[in-house]
């Protein structure tokens, strides 16, 4: 080759790794010691999926506790979704799974190479095309109204069944289609990055399963309008959106290349900025590791078309080491502030450092005055009630550094620092 067809080659070369979404190799050490975190969440009393689903993607493995987890999952989520009488003997089942919860769960069962089969099998995946309907009716015909729970838990139940190989109806699709659509023309999307990617994740799975050949058009261009959205949505520090929808925004980037656009650059930005993340410890919610565990290994939901059950994975044993640091116990002052409410509450507490905002809500309700209410989720405790006032539909309770910085992180695992005061702010979404 002369020295101009190598200089072409070369150039060439680097064109295409330019539009490729690809995560480099990160530090086996510190991929492990994230999969730790996830041992001890895997002894609690309900089981979540998305940790499961994470696992099963990821270079690592439980062993022994994996297995008895997908069983237990399995057990927890068909008792809780089918037949009424299992549900009277089992404590654990307070709350019927949510549709996003089904179709998590149907990921898992996937991510350990089964298909739903069976009766069983076939009565939740008709409970899912049933939850989807129900929701396609709650948006209705002139798109203007929203689903009961998200259009992320609505991509996630597309995705679900797609990864079963099980066909959704072109209506169901074109909600979450014209969601897209619609959104694309607003000034200010109302997509978060999370949902964008999850609803890519699903047109994604969709076309390449070819399931819905009639809207085969529409679907192509939505992947194309959602990874638009999250490239431009890349923050000076590299993460898409913010540091916790990242890993779902490379999960869909990483899925297929974009030509003419810099995507290798994006991504690899994306990974620095991951990587300091993670050195600063933001990674400590198991269902946020759940999620960034398959990038770190070069894998996405997608990759539960064809998952491959037979990849080596390094077995996770539980630590032993001891923190090296005790850190100096301190008192700190934190203020927590509902404006919300007639009257409005304001009151400061001595706390010690390093305790969380639950921990503040927790001694501020013991002291009197201040009440609230949490209710489990897959992310951790969620605040859905303050001073007696539950949020309505489409309204939530959210959680803000004063004057007007929201968390990023929930109740238990935000820890507020010296000086800092909480707004607790009843908001429509
Ligand atoms: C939809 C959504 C919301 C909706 C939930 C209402 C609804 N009807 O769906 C709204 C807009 C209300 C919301 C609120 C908040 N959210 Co939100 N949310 C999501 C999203 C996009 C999907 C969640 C979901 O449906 N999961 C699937 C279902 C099957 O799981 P689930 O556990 O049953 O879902 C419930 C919980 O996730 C809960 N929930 C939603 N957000 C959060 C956040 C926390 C910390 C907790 C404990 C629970 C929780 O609501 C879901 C529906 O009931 C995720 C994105 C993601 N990457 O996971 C972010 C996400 C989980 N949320 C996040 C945050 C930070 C919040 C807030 C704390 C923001 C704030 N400053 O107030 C608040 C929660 C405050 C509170 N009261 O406790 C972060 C959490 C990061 C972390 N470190 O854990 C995420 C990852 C988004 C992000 N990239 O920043 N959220």
């Amino acid at each position: 080759m002369g020295h101009l067809e190598a200089f072409l080659f070369l150039l060439g070369a680097l064109g295409t790794l330019a539009d490729i979404c690809e995560i480099p190799e990160v530090d086996s050490q510190l991929v492990e010691k994230l999969g730790r975190r996830l041992l001890p969440q895997m002894d609690l009393l309900s089981p979540n999926p998305s940790i499961y689903v994470g696992l099963r993607l990821s270079s690592l493995q439980a062993g022994t506790q994996e297995d008895l987890y997908l069983h237990r999952l399995k057990l927890n989520y068909q008792q809780c979704l089918l037949g009424s009488a299992s549900r009277d003997d089992n404590s654990d089942c307070q709350d019927r799974p949510s549709m996003g919860q089904l179709a998590l769960y149907l990921l898992a069962v996937r991510a350990n190479c089964e298909f739903v089969r069976g009766h069983k099998g076939d009565r939740l995946v008709s409970q899912l095309k049933r939850f989807l309907e129900d929701e396609k009716k709650a948006i209705g015909h002139d798109h203007k109204g929203h689903p009961h729970t998200s259009y992320y838990q609505y991509s996630l139940g597309i995705l679900a069944l797609c990864v079963h190989q099980k066909r959704v109806h072109n209506d169901v699709v074109d909600k979450l289609l014209s969601a897209v659509e619609h959104d694309q023309n607003l000034y200010q999307s109302h997509l978060s990055v999370d949902t964008a990617a999850m609803a890519g994740l699903a047109f994604t799975c969709l076309e390449r399963s070819n399931f819905n050949p009639d809207q085969r058009e529409r679907i192509t261009k939505a992947i194309g309008t959602v990874r638009g959205k999250i490239l431009r949505d890349q923050t000076s520090s590299g993460h898409f959106g913010n540091v916790y929808s990242t890993p779902l925004a490379l999960q869909l980037l990483m899925t297929s290349p974009v030509p003419g656009v810099k995507l290798g650059l994006a991504c690899l930005q994306a990974r620095t900025a991951l990587l300091t993340s993670l050195q600063d410890g933001a990674f400590q919610n198991a269902l946020m590791i759940s999620q960034l565990l398959p990038v770190l290994n070069h894998k996405t939901y997608l990759d539960l078309i064809f998952p491959d059950c037979q990849a080596p994975r390094v077995l996770l044993r539980p630590t032993t080491e001891t923190p090296a640091v005790t850190p100096a116990l301190a008192i700190i002052n934190v203020t927590l502030k509902v404006s919300s409410l007639v009257p409005p509450y304001e009151q400061s507490f001595f706390v010690l450092s390093g305790s969380s905002l639950e921990d503040v809500l927790k001694m501020a309700q013991e002291l009197g005055r201040f009440t609230y209410e949490a209710q489990a989720s897959l992310s951790g405790p969620y605040l859905n009630s303050v001073m007696g006032k539950a949020a309505g539909e489409r309204e939530f309770w959210q959680l803000l550094q004063a004057p007007d910085i929201p968390l990023l992180q929930g109740i238990a695992d935000y820890r507020p620092k010296d000086g800092e005061t909480i707004e607790l702010r009843l908001v429509s979404w």
